[in-house]
């Protein structure tokens, strides 16, 4: 079976596929959609968003969607608990990462210089140097309108980065006593959390506030190997 998944390597929706398909033990090729080939985009789906799967002959848009195919033909390491308590969590974190957690992700990205320029790099890699000065200034006024629309990019730097530090401790609190964020086994929770912290730590220099929590460290740690 081939499985191809379109993505932008820095997207951190498509990290966690990246991980689920890792997790599944499953062999994959990636497309990259660099630079001006995000046009191309909106011809494999119509919200124009990546991840995008091809699994065989059947396409599947977004994260949480292709979560739940890969797990429906692939139950073998399983990304969602049995009990259904533990199930409802680990949905609950996996809703958290994507809607709430993104954004801070989105914030440092796009309020650093020096990160915007990490980011530019993979945006832009193997595409024509002209076309990064056409894509981050695109890229950085619209993912500052979406963020003031959604709230984040009306505060200040200072009150972002104190309420990072609050979800960094709740995060570190939880983790002392547990090995996973629900249960005992990797599930879809660690893995939509750590794919936002992944994408925070490879260009922000917030990355060590979070190296700063030493059982999220290790948590993490222990999630990539
Ligand atoms: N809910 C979707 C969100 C995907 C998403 O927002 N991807 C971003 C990249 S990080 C994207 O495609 N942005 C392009 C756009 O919104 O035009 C998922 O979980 O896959």
């Amino acid at each position: 079976m081939e499985i191809v998944l379109h993505q932008w390597e820095i997207s951190p929706y498509c990290g966690k596929v990246r991980r689920i398909l890792r997790h599944k033990r499953l062999a994959f090729q990636t497309c990259d959609y660099n630079g001006l080939r995000a046009l191309r985009v909106r011809r494999l789906t119509p919200p124009g968003k990546l991840p995008v799967l091809d699994y065989g002959g059947t396409r599947i848009a977004d994260s949480s969607r292709i979560a739940a195919f890969i797990e429906q033909r692939h139950p073998d390491h399983p990304l969602f608990p049995a009990e259904p308590a533990q199930r409802a969590t680990a949905l609950m974190w996996e809703d958290w990462a994507d809607e709430s957690l993104f954004w801070f992700e989105v914030y440092f990205r796009v309020h650093d210089a020096a990160a915007l320029k990490a980011s530019a790099a993979s945006i832009c890699a193997g595409r024509p140097p002209w076309e990064r000065y056409l894509i981050v200034p695109l890229l950085r006024l619209d993912y500052r309108a979406r963020l003031r629309a959604q709230g984040l990019g009306r505060l200040t730097e200072a009150e972002v980065d104190r309420l990072f530090a609050q979800h960094l401790d709740s995060l570190d609190a939880l983790l002392e006593h547990s090995p996973r964020l629900v249960g005992e086994h990797t599930t879809i929770a660690d893995i939509a959390v750590a794919a936002m912290l992944d994408e925070i730590i490879r260009t922000s220099h917030r990355r060590a506030v979070i190296h700063a929590r030493p059982h999220l460290c290790n948590w993490l740690t222990a999630m990539s190997a």
